[in-house]
């Protein structure tokens, strides 16, 4: 594994830790720490050794403050069209892996999407969610004006994006935008024990079930139904199959073998 300037990387049991280490800049996301994301995540998906990969932010005060404003600020009109961020949270989305955010402090603007674009949200109660965009005369560009929609109902996420509004781990839970909340010192508690039952799990049925529901959303119930059809048509001809099912009939632990 690399060794990152902005990223802390350890692979523990089966967990890979990505760790955004900017603290002093509230974790702001240049771009040398979206490329050593990326770069994390290729490696994350060619490892399979790992099968969940958590990130979190370095420090107590920040998971990632966003984009990096001193860079944005220099960005011409044409760079907004470049996949960038927007095309790194896809990767995430669409990584063989199961994501967890584990976040502490600010999560705003990219920040906020990164975790968006995550399988599952875990927030310290002290968390702070916002897309704050639109106070810098630009819109959530890395997927937040689609994810949140989807995750909190278009109402709540207009309610955000047009007021810039910071909402508290609480209310993020309550408004669907995290799953978990912990007590901030509970917070790695909890992202391990969450990453826990995705450990026992196999990675062919994994990737199938991500797959099925991410590409499931966005088309009509139909397409959608046979996405997860042929998912399980898949599913079913995997010797974890044949070891999950087996395994429960003999009374034991399967044994999955990503086969
Ligand atoms: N970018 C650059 N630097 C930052 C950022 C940031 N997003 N956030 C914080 N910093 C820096 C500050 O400039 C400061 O640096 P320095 O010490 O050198 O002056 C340092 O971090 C500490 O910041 P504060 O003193 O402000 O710390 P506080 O604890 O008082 O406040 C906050 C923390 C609330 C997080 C505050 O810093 C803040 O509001 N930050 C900006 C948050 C924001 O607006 N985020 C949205 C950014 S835009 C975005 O994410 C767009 C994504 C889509 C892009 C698509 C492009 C095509």
């Amino acid at each position: 594994m690399h060794q990152y300037e902005n990223l802390l990387v350890q692979i523990e049991q089966g967990v890979m830790w990505l760790t955004i280490n900017r603290p002093e800049q509230r974790n702001a996301l240049n771009q040398e720490t979206l490329q050593e994301l990326g770069d994390a995540f290729s490696q994350a998906d060619a490892n399979d050794e790992v099968k969940c990969i958590i990130i979190q932010g370095a420090g107590e005060k920040s998971f990632a403050a966003g984009a990096d404003i001193k860079q944005l600020h220099e960005r011409k009109m044409l760079e907004a069209l470049i996949p960038g961020m927007q095309g790194l949270y896809k990767k995430i989305e669409q990584s063989s892996k199961v994501t967890i955010a584990a976040v502490k402090g600010y999560a705003l603007g990219g920040g906020c999407e990164l975790a968006l674009a995550c399988d599952i949200r875990i927030a310290a109660k002290g968390a702070k969610f916002g897309l704050p965009e639109l106070n810098l005369g630009i819109i959530p560009g890395a997927g937040g004006t689609q994810r949140l929609s989807r995750v909190a109902g278009k109402g709540r996420a207009l309610d955000m994006i047009l007021t810039g509004k910071i909402i508290d781990g609480e209310e993020a839970e309550r408004i669907g935008l995290v799953t978990y909340l912990a007590p901030d010192d509970e917070l790695v508690t909890k992202a391990e024990e969450v990453a826990s039952q995705i450990l026992k799990k196999g990675p062919v049925a994994i990737k199938l079930a991500k797959l099925a529901v991410h590409k499931g959303f966005d088309v009509d119930l139909e397409t959608a139904m046979l996405i997860e059809k042929l998912s399980q048509a898949v599913a079913f001809g995997t010797e974890d199959k044949r070891e999950g099912t087996a395994a429960f009939l003999d009374k034991r632990t399967a044994a999955f073998t990503n086969q």
